[in-house]
């Protein structure tokens, strides 16, 4: 396993010249691109949000770290996309209305690029009907939710309940995913699945398109 080290640090300061050159550097020494989020960016941003937690960082800091893990993707989503041979399926994927978090849903993006999915990333904070727009004219198998907040899960069933009454929900496969998730919640408002990190969202996305 290659030593992520040197990007951890740069993701934690903050530092995303420092962030990509340490990527590059890893990739140019035969790092896989998706050990390099796996085991190089996905640990060091989790540690950020342990550090905001804790108080020893502060918004500015969390909001630096996440620029420098954004640029680190540029990098790598190409390399990530080309992995993936065949196109696995089609996944929607978007953070809950009034929802404005994107780290993680970033990540479980990239990963499922990683997987050989096509991903129509909606954003954040976004409205049941963007979904099924979205849904509809990409035609895609799968949609993904992302909330981190208790605040903003209700808005999962609210997706949910909209894809019902569009007469879209058997067409489409709803997983849903984010720090307050859990499977039971998923059972509860019936959707097809729950996924604690983004490489479980993968093995779930596969699972749910028949790979
Ligand atoms: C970063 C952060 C922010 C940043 C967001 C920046 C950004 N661009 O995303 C900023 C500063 C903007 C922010 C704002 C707020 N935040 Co905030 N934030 C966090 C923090 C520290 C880290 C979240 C994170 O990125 N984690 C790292 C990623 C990698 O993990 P993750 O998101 O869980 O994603 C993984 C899995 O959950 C899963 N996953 C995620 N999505 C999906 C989707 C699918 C389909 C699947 C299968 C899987 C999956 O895979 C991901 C990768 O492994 C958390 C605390 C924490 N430690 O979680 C608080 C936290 C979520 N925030 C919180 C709060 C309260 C807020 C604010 C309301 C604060 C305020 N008073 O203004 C606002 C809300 C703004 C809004 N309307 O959304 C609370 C929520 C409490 C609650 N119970 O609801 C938390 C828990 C902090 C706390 N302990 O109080 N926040």
């Amino acid at each position: 396993m290659h030593d992520f080290s040197k990007l951890q640090e740069a993701v934690l300061a903050g530092n995303s010249a420092a962030a990509v050159a340490a990527a590059r550097q890893a990739l140019s020494e035969g790092a896989d691109p998706l050990d390099l989020v796996l085991h190089g960016i996905s640990p060091a941003m989790a540690e950020v949000g342990r550090l905001f937690e804790a108080g020893d960082y502060f918004v500015p800091e969390l909001l630096i770290s996440a620029r420098a893990t954004k640029e680190v993707f540029v990098l790598i989503r190409p390399l990530l996309a080309k992995q993936g041979a065949q196109p696995t399926g089609r996944v929607v994927l978007g953070t809950v209305q009034g929802d404005l978090h994107d780290i993680g849903k970033n990540l479980v993006a990239a990963l499922l690029e990683g997987g050989g999915f096509e991903v129509i990333d909606l954003g954040v904070s976004v409205s049941p009907e963007k979904f099924i727009a979205a849904v509809a004219d990409k035609k895609a198998q799968i949609v993904g939710l992302s909330a981190l907040l208790t605040t903003t899960l209700p808005a999962m069933k609210t997706t949910l309940d909209a894809f019902r009454s569009a007469g879209l929900r058997d067409r489409v496969k709803v997983m849903i995913g984010g720090a307050p998730v859990t499977q039971s919640f998923a059972d509860t408002i019936g959707a097809d699945g729950y996924g604690e990190n983004a490489a479980s969202a993968v093995q779930l996305a596969r699972r749910l398109v028949g790979v």
